[in-house]
């Protein structure tokens, strides 16, 4: 049986793994005073099964490491130790008589931090175990071989500069492959190698951290920092690993922008419009992006009232441009005061501020040749109408800004006046009509007028001039259209017959409104009643229709309000018709015509005057031809064709003017008209008295008359004209 497999380490002094193998020695020591078979289980059961071998170790020799011995072994040379198991015979040998362990090489923990082995002794003879085999471990003690490593190195990290002190950047971590559970070869340490004084390094965290304040970017932008990890916490004779971290500062709005010149100087030539650029100004901000962002503004109200600041698409210059039309004769130069500040403004960093400044700007105003310039932006002028050619109409006038004194000539473009009736004096630019205007045919004449200067016909300027033709009241008034109507004849008193309009084409106001006047008197046919809205209703008057007979003319006078008033006369005819029950005309004819057996005597006259007339043409013609007869039997012996009378005319109607003299119809005032009663006669304070002689119309009634035997009244289809016809022509 086996007593004990003892492993001694022969040699241990001065190894760092003395502390670790004293308690199995002491326990081994202990066990020695009389092993008996019956404390064997006992003693089988001590941990001390394993030893030790320092990593990395090595010498010219194999390095003994340990030594088996058993009880049974009395030093005879009976006894054979044998190895197996992990490195057994390469790793590891063993000296079969003495049982000393040595190692062949170099151990490393990182590879392989552990041996199993299986220790036997056997009798040498017959090779009987004499104890049953033990198994034990040799571990590979560590030694501190590997340095931290920065796995995710190189790092990079962004801060904002200005940052407080402490202010985190980064985490940097080593990894040490060491063994962490034994000794310090893995207790890393951090430090700052480079990056002082900026950056500082917690040293068990590898937390990176700001040190110093008021880190500015636009002094420097990137660090470069160097950690470095070390093991054996840090003390002398410990690994050492490092790796850099890019620290980048982010910018802050901390610097408020600033014009390089206090004073920038600026031209501009008067004629430039609204818009024209005059010049760009740039406040200077160190900063970046939005943190340099600028809003500018003119300070001076002169300033910002004849130009404009604006922001280009960078956000960064200031545009100055036209606001007002410059004029050099009036001003020549500008001088203001332009802001410019920071849009986007931290709080944190005000008292480094203001963020804002202000430079002074001169602008320049450059005379420029200008065109003439009309007094007025555009002229209204007005004249009557029915003015005699050369009437002053009005004067334009303008006048050359670059030399007052220098002469201007003016004329009308043509195509503004195409039917020339107005003239301008080219030196002064009066306007005078050229011809006599009507309101009535066109009230605007909307002329363009150019002025040149003489000297430089290229400097022209023109201007709307709008002649407005005032009105006179030259349009007298008269009926909206003629009117032909028909009154039932049983019509009661009062009866509306008709609405009369009347027109006059003068502009709306007195010389345009008019009253109308028809007969008066008691006996009067047909009453005319003013509207006063420039029309008037034709009514029967307070007793009934009169007889029926030739169409009534009815003279109706209108007269307007104008000054001085023109009037005129005009005529309505009214037929009195027999009506059927509903309304509707059944004849207009005279009452006479309508009875056969009621024949007036004057009718039954003028038919047997006819008839007579006839007969005794018939009994002349006859006489005649026998006459005619007689002398061709005669042989011709006379002639007598001068005493044949031929009578063989008809009744001349309208053009018969020997028959009846039709020029009293036409011409009432040759004819010596029917006088109109005076009573009838408009009673009006402002009566023109020209009146009688403008009125004056070919419509004017005629009286009636009795027509000569073998006539009658024919009444044309216009109703302004009747006449006396042969009876039987019709
Ligand atoms: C002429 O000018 C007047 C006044 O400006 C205006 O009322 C009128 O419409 C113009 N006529 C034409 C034809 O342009
Ligand atoms: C029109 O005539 C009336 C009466 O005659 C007068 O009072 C008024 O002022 C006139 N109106 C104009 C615009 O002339
Ligand atoms: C009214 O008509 C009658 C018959 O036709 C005529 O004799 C008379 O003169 C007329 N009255 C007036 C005022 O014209
Ligand atoms: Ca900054």
């Amino acid at each position: 049986m086996w007593g004990l497999v003892r492993v001694l380490l022969a040699w241990l002094g001065g190894w760092g793994c003395m502390g670790h193998l004293a308690a199995p020695a002491r326990a081994w020591a202990g066990s020695r005073g009389g092993p008996r078979p019956g404390l064997l289980r006992t003693r089988r059961s001590w941990v001390w099964n394993q030893f030790f071998v320092i990593e990395e170790y090595a010498g010219p020799e194999p390095v003994l490491i340990g030594k088996l011995h058993s009880d049974v072994d009395r030093g005879e040379g009976r006894t054979k130790y044998l190895l197996t198991g992990e490195g057994a015979g390469t790793v590891f040998v063993i000296d079969e008589a003495t049982g000393n362990i040595h190692v062949t090489k170099r151990l490393d923990r990182e590879e392989k931090a552990q041996y199993v082995l299986l220790a036997q002794a056997v009798d040498r003879a017959s090779d009987r175990p004499l104890e049953p085999p033990s198994e034990f471990i040799i571990k590979v003690q560590d030694i501190n071989d590997n340095p931290p490593i920065f796995p995710l190195g190189p790092y990079h990290a962004t801060v904002p500069e200005m940052s407080n002190v402490g202010t985190s950047v980064i985490q940097v971590t080593a990894h040490d492959a060491d063994d962490p559970s034994y000794g310090n070869s893995a207790k890393l340490v951090y430090t700052v190698l480079d990056g002082l004084p900026f950056f500082s390094v917690d040293p068990q965290t590898g937390v990176v951290r700001t040190a110093i304040p008021n880190m500015d970017r636009e002094t420097q932008e990137e660090f470069l920092v160097v950690i470095q990890a070390k093991d054996m916490g840090g003390h002398m004779g410990g690994l050492s690993g490092s790796t850099t971290v890019t620290v980048t500062l982010s910018d802050v709005n901390d610097n408020p922008p600033k014009f390089p010149q206090s004073l920038y100087q600026f031209s501009v030539v008067e004629t430039a419009g609204p818009g024209t650029l005059v010049g760009r100004l740039r406040a200077q901000d160190p900063d970046l992006g939005d943190n340099a962002l600028m809003a500018y503004s003119i300070l001076d109200r002169e300033g910002s009232e004849a130009f404009s600041i604006s922001i280009d698409s960078q956000g960064q210059d200031g545009l100055l441009t036209v606001h007002k039309a410059l004029d050099f004769e009036t001003r020549r130069s500008y001088s203001f005061h332009v802001e410019a500040t920071n849009t986007l403004i931290d709080p944190a960093y005000l008292r480094r501020g203001p963020f804002k400044d202000v430079a002074s700007v001169r602008v320049a105003v450059q005379d420029a040749p200008e065109p003439p310039a009309f007094t007025q932006a555009s002229y209204h002028l007005a004249v009557p109408e029915n003015k005699a050619p050369g009437t002053l109409v009005g004067q334009v006038s303008a006048l050359d800004l670059d030399s007052p004194a220098s002469p201007i000539r003016y004329s009308i473009l043509p195509y503004s006046d195409l039917e020339r009736c107005f003239s301008i004096e080219p030196e002064d630019g009066t306007i005078r009509t050229a011809v006599p205007l009507d309101r009535e045919a066109r009230v605007w004449h909307n002329l363009t007028v150019l002025a040149t200067e003489l000297d430089s016909s290229a400097q022209a300027s023109r201007v709307q001039v709008a002649v407005q033709t005032l009105d006179e009241n030259d349009n007298a008034p008269q009926l909206a259209e003629p009117y032909d109507t028909f009154v039932c004849d049983s019509a009661a008193p009062g009866q509306l017959i008709q609405v009369i309009q009347a027109l006059d084409r003068d502009e709306v106001g007195n010389s345009s409104r008019v009253s109308l006047q028809g007969p008066l008197g008691p006996d009067a046919n047909f009453t005319v009643q003013d509207n006063r809205d420039g029309s008037a209703s034709l009514l029967l008057p307070s007793h009934p229709a009169p007889p029926r007979q030739a169409p009534y003319i009815v003279p109706i006078e209108l007269w307007d309000w104008g000054q001085p008033a023109l009037s005129s006369t005009a005529t309505v005819t009214v037929s009195v018709c027999r009506c059927r029950v509903d309304g509707s005309v059944a004849s207009c004819r005279p009452e006479a015509q309508l009875s056969p057996a009621g024949l007036s005597t004057g009718a039954l006259l003028a038919i047997v005057t006819c008839v007579g007339t006839l007969l005794a043409l018939v009994v002349l013609f006859v006489a005649l031809r026998q006459q005619k007869q007689e002398a061709l039997m005669a042989l011709e012996e006379e002639d007598v064709r001068e005493n044949i009378i031929t009578y063989d005319d008809e009744g001349g109607g309208e053009e018969d003017t020997e028959a009846f003299d039709i020029t009293a119809l036409q011409n009432p005032d040759g004819a010596a008209p029917p006088a109109p009663d005076p009573r009838a006669r408009p009673m009006r304070e402002s009566e023109p008295a020209a009146s009688q002689g403008e009125s004056s119309s070919p419509d004017v009634a005629a009286s009636l008359e009795l027509c000569p035997a073998g006539q009658r009244w024919e009444v044309s289809s216009t109703l302004l004209t009747s006449s006396c016809r042969e009876e039987f022509s019709a």
